[in-house]
């Protein structure tokens, strides 16, 4: 409990590449049987039972008794968002920066092509009309994560932005999420968590409001409950990505601050004692690596949430590579949710990125200014899933519609080729769709 902070260290020239791999995995999670078999009895009673199950859920796992009403609806009352004006400040000039790096996104007009002469197909963009944003409550009050979610779903429009957190054993919400609540547009606020949350957004009760996307980072209990009603076709809603722990992959070499490097590692590791950080050191040798670890536990322990630290630390490695090649190679392998590019000319490596949900790069660029300010998402996709999903952006708040339009000429382009296909699949309605225009065309038209 007392002893030195320090991660495993391995060699990447003299480990077996098993090794490495192993090395390299994420702490396990508990069975997903074992959570689904706590979460569906929840979701069922949420579904039928309504705010009445839903209160009495919150009265027993948050412990907020004196709760009489799962909802908030907005206007939000002013003395919910007391904030000192500093406060207010630090969420105005991250807010801005969110808002101007999303809005960046948005497509500005219809992508429109003449696939032949006389068929225009195009593609236009819609708010998803509904979205739950779930924002986690837990050992640490997260409202830049009430940011991340609802500036993003404010730029693109959508019509009704419901936010649920879990409320304090008092039955209060923290008056930040309350006040980003109100900047973003909310139409209500769910004071719930956990699994009961996402279901009553899935479902809808008499005074929380269906939604049509769940979208936030949360427990293994909340990960199941979104994965369960996604997969629900009487929900109709979908989720932005399966989540796991936080972690963050930093790459250093010889010129790197250790001071710096350490910091880095200890910011992602105090999310919580399941949280990876992992250490690519590119050729450093026994003095350097040694200066990197005494800053960690010298760091580490001046932390208020060092006992957390400890247990993220546990899991944690060291790999020492031997080139930037390599260093990239394996981190593309982990796929990290945050990747911070520590060392010289950082920025000429980023073309070797293949998977991580976002990228800090140079000395300069500690996570946590992404983690609040600096206008990039910090949801993020985690546990190895940054090889296939991308963390929240605009996209996750919009569903595309396509369109085509064709004139007389157009029809007579591509009718062959529709009908002979019509014929493969020996869908005859399908083919005289297209024969009965055709036929009246000659007959009328000249
Ligand atoms: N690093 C976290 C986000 C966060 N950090 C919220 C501070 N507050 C997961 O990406
Ligand atoms: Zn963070």
């Amino acid at each position: 409990k007392n002893g030195r902070i320090t991660m495993k260290r391995y060699n990447a020239a003299t480990t077996s590449p098993a090794a490495l791999k192993e090395a390299l995995q994420r702490p396990s999670q508990k069975s997903t049987e074992m959570i689904m078999g706590i979460v569906n009895p929840i979701i069922k009673s949420v579904q039928t039972g309504g705010d009445k199950a839903l209160l009495d859920y919150t009265h027993k796992f948050e412990k907020a008794t004196s709760l009489t009403s799962p909802v908030i609806k907005a206007p939000f009352p002013k003395e919910l968002m007391k904030l000192a004006p500093e406060i207010i400040e630090a969420i105005d000039v991250s807010f801005e920066n969110i808002r101007k790096f999303h809005a960046a996104q948005k497509e500005d007009k219809p992508l429109e092509v003449e696939t032949m002469p006389g068929i225009v197909c195009s593609r236009f963009a819609r708010p998803i009309e509904r979205v739950g944003l779930y924002v986690p409550g837990g050992t640490a009050v997260l409202p830049s994560t009430a940011l991340m979610l609802g500036v993003p779903a404010m730029v693109a429009g959508c019509k009704k932005i419901v936010i649920a957190s879990p409320p304090r054993a008092d039955g209060s919400i923290t008056p930040e999420i309350v006040y980003v609540a109100h900047r973003v547009g909310a139409e209500s606020i769910v004071l719930a968590g956990g699994a009961q949350a996402v279901a009553a957004m899935a479902y809808g009760t008499e005074s929380v409001s269906k939604v049509d996307k769940i979208l936030g980072p949360g427990n293994q209990f909340v990960t199941a409950a979104k994965m369960y009603v996604s997969n629900d076709t009487n929900a109709g809603v979908s989720i932005d990505m399966p989540a796991g722990p936080s972690e963050v992959l930093v790459i250093a070499d010889k010129t790197s601050n250790p001071a710096f490097v350490a910091s880095d590692l200890l910011s992602q590791a105090e999310h919580g004692v399941d949280s990876q950080v992992i250490l690519i050191a590119i050729d450093l040798a026994e003095k350097e690596l040694a200066a990197i670890e005494d800053e960690l536990h010298a760091q580490a322990m001046a932390l208020p949430r060092v006992d957390i630290v400890r247990g993220a630390i546990g899991h944690s490695v060291t790999l020492v590579v031997k080139d930037i090649k390599e260093a990239l190679r394996l981190s593309n392998d982990y796929a990290p949710e945050h990747l911070i590019l520590s060392f010289k000319d950082a920025a000429s490596a980023v073309d070797l990125v293949e998977n991580a949900g976002s990228v800090f790069i140079g000395e300069w660029t500690p996570e946590s200014v992404g983690d609040y300010s600096a206008g990039v998402n910090h949801s993020l996709p985690t546990y190895g899933y940054a090889k296939q999903y991308s963390g929240v952006n605009l996209g996750s708040y919009i569903k595309h519609i396509t369109s085509s339009n064709l004139t007389p000429e157009g029809l007579r382009n591509v009718g062959g080729a529709v009908m002979q296909l019509a014929k493969v699949e020996e869908l005859e309605a399908h083919r005289r769709a297209v024969s009965i225009r055709l036929k009246w065309m000659d007959e009328n038209m000249k």
